[in-house]
């Protein structure tokens, strides 16, 4: 299988975050890709597709916000990473600041997800990766592997949140559409739920979203994930929400997991995006699942077992000592 990954990804270098009250080392580090790709073998960089790509996913707004948010933060005499620290509650209204403040709340969903100064072109070369890894299957490949880091699905058209600047696997998706491929289903099995993911295809019926996380009554993102999300206009019945109480074991993940393949398989798919997330991890030290070492190649083959040709996106997963070998036994299903 062919893995991409871009030395720049690792520009972006946040120090830290606040967790649970306090102040603590970012988990989302630059040590993630390393760890991984220790363990998958060798990785080739991405062609360079350019900004179309990113600008059929993400509005021209938040694609500008994000290249110049640094420099603004800079300006307005700030050291140490970009963080926001007020947000227009349900979007109050489209208003046009010219302050660097107002904006990073504007466009972001959390605190979590600070901007650095190699930000925007760890972020770029990451979706170069994804969209690589896509156009790969789309010339014939069974199945490929984007190393993306930093990671993706909680970003939307127009914000970032999550650790997540730019929705690596749907501007994959929206690359196979733009691409001849009339129907593509995202699998997300990331801990936690994929609300970019989800908001950006929200409305769409060519793209089918299904997600297995931890139930948003108790985990991060709350606000999105909820079994009753299902889509709207166009895209109604095309989003499902398979959400999985904290202490879920292989046997309860698995029992979803055939729902929603079956869903997936229903919908005849030309092509299969899987947001992959090691963060199910019982050692996770972020999340409250109890997957096992040995589980993920049973999660792999169930999905691999659709026949489909498939697109894996890395997203979260935490643990350094087990992050790289969980993840190479999910994709040698593949
Ligand atoms: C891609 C991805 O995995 N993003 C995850 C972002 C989670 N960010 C906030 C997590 C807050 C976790 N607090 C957990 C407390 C556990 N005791
Ligand atoms: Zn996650």
């Amino acid at each position: 299988m062919q893995i991409f990954f871009d030395d720049r990804q690792c520009l972006h270098d946040p120090k830290r975050e606040l967790h649970n009250g306090d102040w603590t080392d970012y988990f989302e580090s630059a040590s993630r890709a390393r760890a991984i790709g220790s363990t998958v073998g060798k990785a080739d960089a991405p062609g360079d597709f350019g900004e179309a790509p990113i600008a059929s996913v993400h509005s021209p707004e938040y694609i500008q916000f994000l290249k110049t948010a640094m420099t603004r933060w800079r300006e307005a005499g700030r050291s140490g990473d970009a963080i926001g620290y007020v947000w227009p509650v349900v979007r109050r209204r489209a208003l046009q600041f010219g302050r660097i403040d107002a904006d990073l709340g504007q466009y972001s969903m959390d605190a979590s997800t600070p901007l650095t100064e190699g930000t925007w072109e760890a972020a770029y070369w990451n979706a170069q990766c994804a969209i690589a890894a896509a156009n790969t299957v789309l010339s014939g490949d069974k199945s490929a592997f984007a190393l993306c880091r930093p990671p993706g699905h909680h970003a939307g058209r127009d914000y970032l949140g999550g650790y997540c600047y730019l929705n690596n696997v749907a501007i994959a998706a929206q690359h196979a559409l733009d691409n001849g491929r009339k129907r593509v289903a995202i699998l997300d099995v990331d801990y936690h739920h994929g609300n970019g993911t989800q908001d950006i295809f929200w409305d769409r019926g060519d793209v089918l979203f299904a997600s297995l996380h931890a139930d948003p009554a108790t985990d991060f993102p709350f606000y999105w994930g909820h079994a009753d999300e299902q889509g709207e206009g166009a895209g109604a019945g095309s989003t499902m929400n398979y959400p999985l109480p904290r202490g879920t074991k292989i046997a309860g993940y698995q029992e979803a997991l055939r729902k929603a393949l079956e869903r997936i398989e229903q919908f005849k798919p030309e092509m299969l995006l899987i947001s992959f997330g090691a963060d199910t991890f019982s050692q996770d030290p972020i999340s409250h699942f109890e997957l096992q070492a040995g589980d993920y190649s049973l999660i792999g083959s169930d999905i691999a077992a659709l026949g489909l040709p498939s697109v894996i996106v890395m997203e979260g997963g935490y643990d350094l000592e087990t992050l790289g070998q969980n993840t190479a036994e999910f994709l040698s299903a593949f």
